[in-house]
């Protein structure tokens, strides 16, 4: 046994890779161009703070993007967050470590802060996910394991990344308090898909054809 304690990442998650990583962000432009010229969209501006629907660009609303295209698994905070060093230290990490997976996304959403994609794990991805990782941001509600896996596409300014998956579980909570959210168009192309709207404008559309994406489970240090 070493005497050194292993190192702990700012957070463990899946990495897309690069040709899948160029991909999506493009389909999240043509997600922000294409509901920003939605009639129905530019009626409740007002939601993301403008009047004139001259003045919204969602592509220049959301000025902040990651560096790296991912979903967040474990947030360790180099050790510091509750729970990373048991996190760590299971085998199914230490196995799955460096391993490539197929992330599927099936709905891509944007509110005044966020906008992400949803992701529906599968068994074996659920296994490195943690049981806590919904309750640890809305500790009143209770939701089905996974429910807030996600991947940032962009934040308003002055918007924390980490509000992504908090507004991905606000859809989740109306949606299972039997709220459909009105439906109000359709995307077309590679987002392809119903649009909802779910009023403080949240809006969701929900993709006819699932993306799929090419990652790998690994660190994150920087
Ligand atoms: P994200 O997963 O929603 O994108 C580095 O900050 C990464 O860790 C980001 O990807 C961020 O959000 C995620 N993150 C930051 N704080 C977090 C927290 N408290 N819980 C879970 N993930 C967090």
């Amino acid at each position: 046994p070493s005497l050194e304690k292993d190192l702990l990442p700012l957070y463990f998650g899946w990495f897309l890779a690069k040709r899948d990583e160029d991909s999506l962000r493009k389909t999240s432009h043509e997600f922000l161009e294409q509901l920003g010229n939605l009639k129905a969209f530019k009626k409740r501006l007002l939601a993301y703070g403008y009047e004139d629907k001259h003045k919204l660009d969602l592509l220049k609303h959301f000025a902040k993007t990651p560096n790296i295209l991912h979903c967040t698994a474990k947030f360790c905070d180099y050790g510091k967050a509750v729970g990373s060093e048991e996190y760590a230290r299971q085998e199914v990490v230490k196995k799955s470590y460096s391993k490539g997976y197929t992330l599927h996304i099936t709905a891509l959403f944007a509110t005044p802060r966020t906008v992400g994609a949803r992701l529906e794990l599968t068994e074996e991805q659920l296994l490195l996910w943690p049981l806590d990782a919904e309750r640890e941001v809305m500790p009143k509600d209770s939701f089905p394991r996974g429910s807030r896996a996600h991947i940032t596409l962009g934040t308003a300014a002055e918007v924390q990344d980490v509000q992504t998956g908090i507004d991905l579980l606000e859809f989740i909570k109306l949606q299972q308090a039997g709220r459909e959210g009105e439906s109000l168009g359709e995307l077309t192309g590679s987002v392809a898909g119903k649009v909802s709207y779910f009023d403080n404008g949240m809006w969701m559309v929900n993709l006819s054809r699932k993306i799929e994406v090419k990652s790998i489970f690994s660190g994150y240090y920087g």
